[in-house]
């Protein structure tokens, strides 16, 4: 099997750990995005990553789908058994992927426009809900448990984001947060290597 991905990819990250956590073997396959390779968009209409490629040939996309399918090949060990358990798992993903499109948007808009013509009324709103985000995750910040889950690598996959792309812009008042990552690191160690990279 094979993952397309980026070593920067958030989303990418994600699903790297993920599928290591749960000793899935894979080839990870990095891709350039912009160039729109075939391997990629003969895969993946959306020419996003991450794509994952099972032995099959099936192409499964968007990074929640590939962790449903893994939650599946690994029999059922990357989200809780018990539903309100899980339910918090998903909510506590959708959460941290929607801090992460928030922060993505702002990095797309930065990097695709002329300068003239970017539009900082767009990148405040998109700023808002990350700092919105941050702040309802530090009031509730998510436990680590027995077992790791698809929102604890979410979470993890958004705060490498936020300290490769945005370090020195989010940390202040959000202590617990800052600290996560190394809580996270010493129950998956290979987060060091597996977080999204430059
Ligand atoms: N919702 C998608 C988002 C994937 C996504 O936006 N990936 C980015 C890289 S992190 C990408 O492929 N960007 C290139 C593009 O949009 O053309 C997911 O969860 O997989």
């Amino acid at each position: 099997m094979k993952l397309l991905y980026a070593p920067a990819s958030p989303y990418s990250a994600k699903v790297r750990m993920a599928a290591t956590y749960l000793n899935i073997p894979f080839e990870a396959v990095k891709v350039d995005t912009a160039a729109a390779p075939a391997i990629l968009v003969d895969a993946n209409p959306l020419g996003k990553i991450p794509t994952w490629l099972a032995d099959d040939g099936t192409a499964i996309f968007d990074s929640r789908a590939i962790m449903q399918y893994l939650h599946r090949l690994s029999g059922k060990a990357l989200y809780p058994r018990k539903d309100e358990k899980r339910t918090e798992a998903e909510v506590l993903e959708a959460l941290c992927d929607g801090i992460t499109d928030c922060l993505l948007a702002i990095v797309y808009e930065k990097r695709l426009r002329p300068a003239e013509i970017v539009h900082q009324p767009y990148i405040d709103r998109q700023w808002t809900k990350v700092e919105r985000g941050l702040s309802h995750l530090e009031a509730h910040m998510p436990k680590l448990g027995k077992s790791l889950h698809g929102g604890h690598f979410s979470m993890a996959a958004m705060l490498g984001y936020l300290m490769l792309r945005f370090p020195g812009q989010w940390e202040n008042g959000h202590v617990a947060l800052t600290e996560w990552p190394e809580k996270f690191r010493d129950r998956f160690p290979e987060f060091s290597d597996l977080r999204p990279a430059g």
